[in-house]
């Protein structure tokens, strides 16, 4: 398999579908292409970019399989390793939820997503909020502490064990992280969980071995 990627410091969606990936234990080889270079209108209009419409991440599994968009890129990886890869929790209730999770941050969230591009080589300070983002920022912090309570039990992760969901929500973890968003108490402990889990780990050091930057991802968010 082959899956194509931007910066790690600042795609998030490269990250989803990384981690995705990555959880699969299957081999395959990654291809890093810097996001808005001077070569990325020529690139993203190539054959390898074409299936996606010039958006990463992209799985090729083949010369004829291609799978973009992070959701789908899990559920393809899902089934490909019949399940057997702990992307969804196994109860029954707690797959409805952590794929409605995973689903609503694919859809949603547009605000935070908006204002606070993931940027994980940064830690600034905090600042207020805007309005929309912090509605953002409540909402998450509902449905992770309804994961945690219902279905967290003694594990680290919002359904115990690591999960899509948890991939889905790493890179709001690292802009939380980022911009130094006040957290509930119970949050605290998660986001370290996730940026300490070892595919995490492996991500963020390929970030910071990185050199490209791209201004418009650097500076504090405007609030
Ligand atoms: N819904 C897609 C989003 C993909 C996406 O927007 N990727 C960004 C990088 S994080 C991208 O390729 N942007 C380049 C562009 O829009 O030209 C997914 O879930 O994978």
């Amino acid at each position: 398999m082959k899956l194509v990627i931007g910066n790690k410091a600042y795609s998030s969606w490269s990250l989803r579908g990384w981690l995705a990936v990555r959880q699969s234990g299957l081999a395959f080889e990654e291809v890093n292409v810097p996001l808005y270079d001077e070569d990325w209108s020529n690139r993203r209009e190539g054959d390898e970019f074409a299936p996606s419409g010039g958006k990463v991440p992209i799985l090729w599994d083949g010369a004829d399989i291609v799978v973009w968009d992070s959701l789908a890129i899990i559920d393809y990886l899902n089934e490909k390793t019949d399940g057997a890869r702990g992307y969804w929790p196994e109860d029954w209730a707690a797959r409805a939820m952590a794929r409605s999770m995973a689903a609503e941050m694919h859809s949603g969230f547009a605000a935070l997503r908006r204002h606070h591009s993931m940027n994980i080589r940064r830690i600034y300070p905090s600042a207020d909020l805007l309005p929309e983002v912090q509605a953002d920022v409540v909402r998450i912090m509902q449905i992770w502490a309804e994961a945690r309570a219902r279905f967290g039990g003694e594990g680290d992760y919002l359904f115990g064990e690591w999960s899509a969901a948890d991939m889905m929500f790493a890179p709001v973890v690292t802009r939380l992280i980022t911009y130094s968003i006040p957290l509930p108490r119970f949050a605290v402990p998660y986001c370290q969980a996730v940026v300490s889990h070892p595919h995490m780990q492996e991500w963020i050091g390929g970030a910071q071995a990185e050199d490209w930057v791209i201004e418009q991802f650097e500076g504090p968010a405007e609030g």
